[in-house]
């Protein structure tokens, strides 16, 4: 594997909607980005995604794009978003945008001018069928529930595809015209200074083509997009040329929201020469998930997440670099997934947090995380925004589950768990701005903040800082970055330990979740404690047997240190 700059690195991601309102209306925005900067600086954060600030009528919170080279007023305006690309540059940081390109938004112009002439060049831009006899092209089910078809307005017989939301059209890229249009404006971004792009929702791009159903999976009679993913061939052709065409002679930065990759694509999409710089690892995400709906999902134990992780690492190896995340904005907050429900506390928190750290790969942290943030209880379905969830719940009641079921699936796994904006400190609203929030806030802010957790010495934030600074550390970043991986003892219950193995030193990552007592066999004594969950600085405890050492790990507790 070569070596690149940003395997070093941390990276941060920032949902701009939910991050710092500086204007009082509600919705964060570019200059609260740039007002926290030297905030993110100080945690010890070099790469911040943003996640979609496009213009957009915000259907689907930004990944509805109107206009990709402009910024939706409610974000700010471009001298905010030039001026956040300077003062990141200042700070030694690197800005990193959301690139959606699988869809845009029905209010783009692209879509205004296909509707006015379906026939014409822009309706090429799309993918519109005339459906006669009411019977639709495919029986694919949206992502966000109902067919992939809608009426095209204005047209009686036309409908246009659409794999997530109605106000997300699907672009076609099958045509070369499309393919050019996104690489203007991909190569136009990079001009300007951005350092790359996550990149959203791209295996969609590639669809099975002609049109064909599936078996239904569901009583609606519809078939998940999966079935039509698992049959389309040749996402790479165009990946590659977006490579070739944007990203490699920029040499941006860019990691994939890749779902479903076969084994023997990884070294297409992430190896030295892949598509992407890196892609998210999904494998605990997706764990447990039922094609029946939320409702039906599974949780996941410490003991699942160790091997979901455990099995991603190997499967990459030396491949490339993966990149490693609790949670996102499309996921429930980690602490409480990962973490058997009651069990949040200081130190299960920071448990998780060293076990997923030094996995190795780039390390993401999303906004809210390093101060321990955890899901929001719904107690009613008003209480939620976003279009994933209500369909979930939809889905769950029409499944014949009771709203009380639906809406604990939802406290579970709705987006919006993790889009409560960002708990500052213990004022009105958390701090977040003078303004009502657009989602309301967790009402935990006022223990669980900023403030708060700079203030103890023992805190999940000052954790997640030494954490990085010893990522970071030059007496040990070679090891942590680059050197291999091997698990330990994965047949012990509760215990996440692995080796990361440099040329000349071996490091010991050891993360042990529940409340019992359990003991962690061990050839040799630790020579050094590097860092240890243990509050004021005390050291975990080792004990000689006959065959030689074991580990004292009494309830939730983690450590990392030098053999
Ligand atoms: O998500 C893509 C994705 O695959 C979704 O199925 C996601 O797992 C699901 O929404 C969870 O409920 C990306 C973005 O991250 C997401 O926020 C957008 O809604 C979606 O693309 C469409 O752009
Ligand atoms: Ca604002």
């Amino acid at each position: 594997m070569e070596r690149k700059w940003w395997h070093k690195k941390v990276a941060y991601q920032i949902y701009p909607k939910s991050f710092y309102d500086t204007n009082g209306d509600g919705i964060g925005d570019l200059p609260g980005i740039i007002e926290k900067l030297d905030e993110l600086k100080a945690l010890g954060i070099d790469i911040i995604w943003l996640s979609p600030v496009y213009a957009s009528p915000l259907a689907d919170q930004g990944y509805d794009i109107s206009d990709y080279r402009n910024i939706d007023p409610r974000f700010g305006t471009m001298d905010d978003m030039d001026r956040l690309l300077a003062e990141a540059k200042k700070r030694d940081m690197y800005i990193v945008m959301d690139l959606v390109v699988n869809h845009c938004s029905d209010e783009h112009e692209w879509f205004r001018r296909a509707c006015e002439d379906p026939d014409g060049k822009y309706g090429k831009y799309f993918y519109i069928e005339t459906v006669k006899d009411g019977k639709f092209p495919c029986n694919w089910r949206s992502y966000f529930g109902g067919p992939v078809w809608e009426k095209l307005p204005g047209h009686e017989d036309k409908y246009y595809l659409h794999v997530f939301h109605k106000k997300q059209p699907d672009l076609n890229w099958e045509n070369p015209e499309v393919r050019e249009e996104i690489y203007d404006m991909v190569n136009w971004w990079l001009d300007k200074g951005l350092a790359g792009f996550r990149i959203d929702a791209i295996i969609n791009i590639k669809k099975a083509l002609p049109f064909k159903d599936y078996p239904a999976d569901r009583p609606d009679g519809l078939t998940s997009i999966g079935n039509m993913l698992r049959d389309a061939k040749g996402v790479g052709e165009f990946l590659g040329e977006l490579r070739d065409r944007c990203f490699a002679p920029h040499e941006a930065f860019t990691v994939g929201e890749v779902f479903n990759e076969k084994a023997e694509e990884i070294p297409d999409f992430i190896g030295d020469s892949g598509y992407f710089s890196t892609m998210f690892d999904f494998a605990p995400t997706v764990f447990g998930q039922s094609g029946k709906g939320w409702h039906e999902n599974a949780d996941i134990t410490p003991d699942e997440y160790r091997d979901c992780v455990f099995n991603t690492q190997k499967k990459i190896g030396e491949i490339g670099f993966i990149s490693n995340i609790i949670e996102n904005h499309d996921e429930p907050r980690g602490v409480s997934r990962y973490i058997p429900d009651g069990d949040q506390c200081e130190d299960s928190k920071k448990t998780l947090a060293t076990g997923y750290f030094f996995l190795k790969g780039l390390p993401w942290i999303y906004q809210g995380q390093e101060i321990g943030m955890e899901n929001k209880k719904f107690t009613s379905i008003e209480e939620v925004d976003d279009i994933s969830s209500l369909d979930a719940y939809k889905v769950a009641l029409a499944d014949g589950v009771t709203e009380e079921r639906a809406l604990y699936a939802l406290g579970k796994l709705s987006r919006d768990n993790a889009r409560t904006p960002y708990q500052w400190d213990d004022t009105v609203n958390a701090g977040f701005g003078t303004g009502m929030p657009w989602l309301p806030v967790n009402p935990n802010y006022t223990e669980i903040n900023l403030a708060a957790q700079k203030a103890d010495p023992d805190s999940v934030y000052n954790y997640y800082k030494k954490l990085i600074a010893l990522r970071k550390d030059p007496a040990y970043a070679e090891t942590l970055v680059w050197g291999e991986m091997i698990p330990v003892r994965q047949d012990l219950h509760d215990i996440m330990a692995y080796y990361r193995k440099g040329e000349n030193q071996t490091l010991l990552v050891v993360a042990a979740f529940g409340n019992e007592n359990k003991v962690l066999p061990l050839p040799v004594k630790p020579k050094k404690i590097l860092l240890s969950t243990l509050a004021g600085g005390k050291e975990p405890e080792f004990v000689e047997t006959k065959d030689g050492w074991e580990a004292v790990l009494d309830g939730y507790l983690a450590f990392v240190a030098e053999l």
